[in-house]
């Protein structure tokens, strides 16, 4: 598949579960073009290679990296070999985007931060929930005042929908909900309320077939006054199912907000209330319940090729994640010592 002059070259690393979103929305994106693959597993590659004709493969990423000529890399691996191929992509002075969790200690986070920034490598974290179009939808009524200055606000995550088939090593990690989902929801908190002073939280874990905790309820006091609740579960059986719904509700100084099931936002003041449709538009290639997710796969890569083009910071790169990494870290050390927590206290 050719490319075209004005378009951004693009490998992407992993092409597991996730990362045929990425490779559908990449083909929906005229600025930029997938142009190689890289996997460690042969026979995933050539499946995902011949799916989406892309011809130049490679098992390997230091190869890769040594034998084509790449505006980015996009890494779709998961959290183990993160840090080892962002090092190596800004050692080969590439652009690059590390899927979601980053990284699984803010050592390793900080150390990727670095490396990018002192090889002068623009590095963007996947963290896509934040551009699903109902939260850009609660996060522009927010700033445009229409309920006033905030005061108060839950973002809530509730489900039992069966992610481990897609993804097994869900359900064999010491962490599982704060770390994989809560990190998702912990980054809409700030994206709506801004940076948080502490962090009180309780986990627990439900499903006894699986290693780590899957419900966890976070209090934020952020650094503007707000009081947020951050909640999230994978083992809450409603009449309905809504994965991957954000349920979100927020209290402002002359009115209220809610983004309710099925994407209805409803804005309430003294002048009436008010119910916007924010539904996230079907893509030729999307298919529920994905369709709010895959969206987002969608506005996250296209905010990069836009930043990258323009030379500016992606509003979710390597150094706003680590707040957001903070968030998560200070959760486990709050649930375990059963005590606040400052975002950051902890260097592990
Ligand atoms: P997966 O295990 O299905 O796929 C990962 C692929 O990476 C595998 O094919 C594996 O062979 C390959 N790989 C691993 N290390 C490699 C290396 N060093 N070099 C080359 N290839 C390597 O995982 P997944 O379910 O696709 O998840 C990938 C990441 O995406 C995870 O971090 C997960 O949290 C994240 N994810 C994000 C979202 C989201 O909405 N942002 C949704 C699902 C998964
Ligand atoms: O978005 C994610 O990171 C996914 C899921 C929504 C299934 O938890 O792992």
């Amino acid at each position: 598949m050719g490319t075209t002059q004005s378009q951004l070259k693009g490998a992407l690393i992993g092409c597991g579960f996730f990362s045929l979103n990425h490779l559908h929305a990449w083909q929906d994106i005229d600025g930029a073009r997938i142009v190689a693959l890289c996997d460690a597993n042969r026979a995933r590659l050539d499946e995902v290679g011949e799916r989406f004709r892309i011809e130049r493969r490679y098992t390997d990423a230091a190869t890769m990296l040594r034998e084509e000529r790449l505006d980015f890399v996009d890494i779709a691996t998961t959290v183990p070999s993160h840090r080892a191929l962002v090092e190596l992509a800004a050692a080969a002075g590439v652009a690059t985007i590390c899927q979601k969790p980053f990284a699984s200690t803010l050592a390793d986070a900080r150390a990727m931060v670095q490396t990018c920034r002192e090889a002068g490598v623009p590095l963007m974290v996947h963290e896509n929930f934040r551009w699903q179009s109902a939260i850009q939808a609660v996060g522009r009524a927010l700033r445009e005042g229409a309920i006033g200055q905030p005061f108060w606000g839950r973002v809530s995550f509730r489900s039992a929908y069966d992610v481990f088939s897609g993804q097994p090593y869900l359900a064999q990690g010491e962490r599982f909900i704060v770390e994989d989902l809560g990190i998702h929801i912990l980054d809409i908190a700030r994206f709506l309320f801004g940076d948080v002073a502490r962090v009180s939280a309780t986990t627990a874990r439900v499903n006894p077939s699986i290693r780590g905790e899957d419900a966890a309820t976070i209090l934020l006091a952020h650094a503007n006054g707000v009081s947020s609740v951050v909640d999230c579960s994978y083992a809450t059986q409603l009449p309905r199912e809504l994965f991957p719904q954000t349920l979100i509700e927020v209290d402002g100084a002359h009115g209220t907000l809610r983004l309710l099931a099925d994407y209805q936002l409803q804005i309430h003041t003294r002048a009436g209330t008010e119910l916007r449709d924010v539904a996230p538009r079907a893509l030729s290639w999307t298919s529920e319940p994905w369709v709010a997710i895959q969206g987002s796969v969608f506005s996250i890569q296209s905010h990069w090729v836009d930043c990258l083009r323009r030379g500016v910071e992606p509003a979710t790169s390597g150094r706003d994640n680590l707040r957001t990494l903070e968030l998560v870290e200070a959760t486990y050390v709050s649930a375990r010592e059963g005590r606040s927590v400052v975002p950051g206290e902890t260097a592990s």
